[in-house]
């Protein structure tokens, strides 16, 4: 058995047995280790940017980490934005990147560079295998270190000598870490603060895997409890829709955020991160927390947070609550194209056990409110704020999570970033819709330009107009092998998405906003 063999059999023993890859010459032996080794299905990706968000999404959707083949620095380097998208998500993703023979290295032959610097940023556990007869027990340390808790990345590189040499060992699986619990000085501080009476003021902020269903039912129990605020932090998914409790986040605008957290005076973290705002403005401050609030550790990442909810429920004598009741669905939006209409239509259309894909940026801006009362479905972002992740988890998700309809609500500016995935969606026929929000701008830079006080000019203006040639995304999903069609009104849109989640496959609506 050669290292590459030991690999395969280790990840599948390991319960990796999906492998997002784009291959190059240092990974032949893998590859033809695949090919002899039946159960790893693989799915190609025609850039690594979609490689590592579709292994992104497909975690997140499937609650178990894929592999992905990478080719050397360089390929590794194209996949990085999405994995510091997956990074942030806390996403378990097993990376294998192939590399220059270990004896070929000193020569530096083109394609070296520094493989283990570039993982490093983006990885919670990086290594570089140095012998065939490690090759497997080191495989199967990656896939543990993948799934401790919240789920980090992990990169084993392969130089190609230690994947085509004879003498493998296949690893068995290592057992999951113990994930720790809080202490219990952690849920006194949380429920003191909650006793406090201070209702409003304080804020229970969610994050990680507290958003999960358990989760939002123990965080609406503490709520009405107490009277506190719960928020929600970045998640890899979150489940939303009918009966289930909808908290919201912390606004995006400065302004907005500071307005929002001022009632504030304590802050209970679970899983979740102090606020602060995404960029630092002139003269604005750079979180929204006031001055003086208090910040209490309910649970740090790596501890169970669904653990610590339920103990500091239990703390409050917080009763069961019904299921909140969200009234009824929204309607098909009619008449005038607007951020709310489309935003209607999705929630008015959404299948029950649909992933929805956010990345509609500006347009998006309406989806909230009308998610709420829509069917139960899970909600999942590109959660590092690096555009272009968005249709590569439409591919993982669907990937992941067989006979759930997908749909991606996608900004077209973010779009273009990887928008080679409509290509692997055509290829394994994936059941994801794809809207495009046809804006022809970057219109989030437009607000940010102005927020500035610019009075942008030509070149300014050009840099964020996507028009002049005007994408026409029908014709490109068509190159892809996935169908397409423009909406250009409400009517139009609602008839175009009504009939694309009733059938299987992709479809791309280019909705011209
Ligand atoms: C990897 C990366 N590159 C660049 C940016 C900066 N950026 C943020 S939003 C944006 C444009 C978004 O445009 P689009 O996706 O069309 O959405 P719209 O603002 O029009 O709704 C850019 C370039 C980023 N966040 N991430």
């Amino acid at each position: 058995m050669n290292g590459a063999e030991s690999l395969v059999h280790t990840l599948l023993k390991s319960g990796v047995d999906t492998c997002f890859c784009n291959p190059g010459t240092s990974e032949m032996h893998f590859v033809a280790a695949l090919d002899r080794i039946p159960g790893m299905r693989c799915v190609l990706g025609l850039f690594e940017g979609v490689v590592t968000g579709a292994a992104d999404g497909y975690a997140r959707a499937a609650g178990k980490p894929a592999a992905t083949l990478l080719h050397c620095g360089p390929g590794l380097a194209n996949g990085l934005a999405n994995l510091h998208n997956a990074r942030r998500a806390s996403t378990p993703i097993v990376n294998i990147v192939g590399d220059q023979a270990t004896y070929h290295r000193p020569n530096d032959p083109p394609l070296t560079a520094d493989t283990e610097g570039w993982a490093r940023g983006v990885s919670g556990w990086v290594r570089t295998a140095m012998d065939v007869k490690t090759v497997g027990g080191d495989a199967a340390a990656a896939v543990q270190a993948a799934q401790a808790t919240p789920g980090q990345i992990a990169t084993l590189i392969l130089p190609s000598d230690t994947s085509w040499n004879e003498g493998g060992v296949v690893a068995e699986p290592l057992p999951r870490l113990p994930t720790p619990l809080a202490a219990p000085n952690q849920v006194e501080e949380a429920a003191r603060a909650l006793r406090s009476g201070d209702g409003e003021a304080v804020v229970l902020l969610i994050g990680c895997g507290g958003l999960s269903e358990r989760g939002l039912e123990l965080a609406h129990r503490i709520q009405a409890a107490s009277g506190c605020r719960v928020m929600a932090d970045t998640a890899g998914k979150v489940p939303r829709g009918q009966g289930r409790f909808a908290p919201g986040g912390v606004p995006y605008v400065v302004d907005a955020a500071v307005q929002a957290m001022a009632p504030t005076r304590h802050v209970i973290l679970c899983a979740a991160k102090k606020p602060v705002t995404f960029f630092a403005y002139p003269g604005k401050p750079t979180t929204s927390i006031p001055e003086g609030a208090e910040l209490h550790v309910l649970a740090r990442k790596e501890q169970d947070p669904i653990d610590a909810l339920e103990r500091l429920a239990d703390a409050l004598n917080a009763p069961k609550v019904a299921a909140p009741d969200h009234g009824p669905r929204p309607e098909v939006g009619r008449g005038a194209l607007t951020p709310e209409s489309f935003a209607s239509t999705v929630g008015a259309l959404l299948p029950e056990g649909a992933i929805v894909v956010n990345e509609a940026i500006t347009y998006g801006r309406g989806l909230g409110p009308f998610t709420r009362a829509a069917a139960p479905h899970d909600q999942m972002s590109p959660s590092g704020g690096a555009i272009g992740g968005g249709m590569p988890l439409a591919v993982g998700a669907a990937v992941g999570a067989p006979g759930r309809r997908v749909v991606n609500l996608q900004a077209d500016g973010s779009a273009m970033y990887t928008v080679q995935s409509l290509w692997t969606q055509g290829r394994e026929q994936l059941d994801v819709t794809t809207v495009i929000l046809s804006n022809r701008k970057y219109q989030i830079l437009l607000g940010e330009l102005a927020n500035v006080g610019a009075n942008p000019g030509r070149t300014a203006l050009e840099m964020m107009d996507l028009g002049n040639p005007d994408l026409n995304w029908a014709r490109m999903a068509e190159g892809m092998g996935v169908e397409g069609a423009r909406a250009e009104t409400a009517d139009a849109f609602a008839d175009l998405f009504a009939a694309s989640l009733a059938r299987k496959g992709p479809f791309l609506i280019e909705l011209v906003v």
